[in-house]
């Protein structure tokens, strides 16, 4: 199945819920990608483990974060969706590249040192985090990887690796993968500060609108979302980005351009815009808050769902495990 078409592979870290941001950058893309694509999306739970969790709360929101990922459609047959720590691939290919990464290399990661600096108790999976992002991609043979802007550098340590693994080992083991950054038209911003994107792990919830909130909340968020004191619906993301935002927004779920929407609030307020747009955000996650639901009642199912797309996941996965084996000098288990 899928065989001759390119590998896509993408993940999401397991931390908060999925946000509007991540359905209109991201998962509405992927689910575009799937007809075309032989499309692998996992749970990066390993990844979370890099800050301190809740035991209780990470299994909680793995299996939330994969009924999340299948409510806003995407569909386990036609993709491998899968949880990464079912694989212990993953782990063990991250090992083999950890010998294989210089030091000075992940002491310039960007995001190393933003997140060390706020953190007090810094461990050294934070360090090395780039490795097992490089061996989730490199373990599937992916061709592209669809990331936001932030993830740059960690692809292009990713690419790195595989230079380095072919001048020590010579070509053939594996591929060079390719960063697939989608079009910054779709970044969704901060509710209440439009000069950040909208992120799942923000402190303050009233920054984005998560997938699985109640309309209620939903409501409340984009009423109080910021905006400016002028009273003209106009599309301005320098002097208006609160209300450019949430017209992006408007018009990625509507269907409609900017252009019309302002056209269509000539004469109106701020406040109808935004009473419509929470209408019409509610409307458009109802049938994923329902199908939600329904995921999350069952949790065999859900464990079940899990198991085979990391069936699927490990013929890959394997495939490449003992060619790395093989190249590196160790015996692979039989
Ligand atoms: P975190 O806060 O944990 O860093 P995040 O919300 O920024 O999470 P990621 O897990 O980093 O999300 O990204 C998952 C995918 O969603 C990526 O492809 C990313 O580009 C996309 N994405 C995240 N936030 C936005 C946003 N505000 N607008 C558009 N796309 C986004
Ligand atoms: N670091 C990524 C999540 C991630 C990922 C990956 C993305 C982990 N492994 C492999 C693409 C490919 C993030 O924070 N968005």
């Amino acid at each position: 199945m899928g065989e001759n078409k390119k590998v896509i592979l993408s993940g999401s870290t397991v931390t908060g819920d999925l946000t509007l941001g991540n359905y209109i950058g991201a998962i509405n893309n992927w689910k575009k990608l799937q007809e075309d694509y032989n499309c692998h999306y996992f749970i990066a739970d390993l990844h979370a483990l890099t800050v301190q969790q809740d035991p209780k709360a990470l299994r909680e929101r793995c299996f939330s974060f994969f009924a999340q990922y299948l409510a806003l459609g995407l569909d386990p047959e036609e993709n491998t969706i899968f949880v990464q720590s079912h694989l212990h691939e993953h782990a063990e290919l991250a090992w083999i590249l950890t010998c294989l990464t210089p030091m000075g290399n992940l002491n310039r990661m960007t995001q190393f040192k933003d997140k060390s600096a706020q953190t007090k108790n810094i461990n050294a999976g934070l360090f090395t985090y780039p490795v097992l992002m490089a061996a989730d991609i490199l373990l599937y043979q992916a061709d592209l990887v669809p990331v936001g802007e932030d993830q740059r550098q960690h692809m292009e340590l990713c690419r790195d690796l595989v230079i380095w693994w072919e001048n020590r080992y010579g070509e053939g083991s594996l591929k060079m993968p390719e960063a697939y950054i989608g079009k910054a038209g779709a970044r969704i911003m901060s509710l209440q500060d439009p000069t950040k994107k909208m992120s799942k792990s923000d402190e303050n919830e009233k920054n984005f609108v998560s997938i699985i909130d109640s309309p209620k909340k939903i409501q409340k968020k984009i009423k109080s979302a910021q905006t400016d004191s002028d009273t003209v619906v106009t599309y301005d993301p320098e002097n208006k980005a609160g209300l450019a935002n949430l017209l992006t927004i408007y018009s990625v779920l509507s269907d409609k351009s900017v252009d019309e929407i302002c056209k269509d609030y000539e004469g109106k307020m701020y406040g109808h815009l935004k009473v419509d747009l929470a209408d019409l955000v509610v409307e458009t996650l109802k049938p994923v808050q329902e199908k939600y639901d329904d995921l999350m009642k069952n949790k065999d199912h859900l464990e079940d769902l899990m198991a085979k797309g990391a069936d699927k996941a490990r013929v890959r996965a394997q495939d490449t495990l003992k060619k790395v084996y093989e190249t590196t000098g160790l015996i692979f288990r039989r």
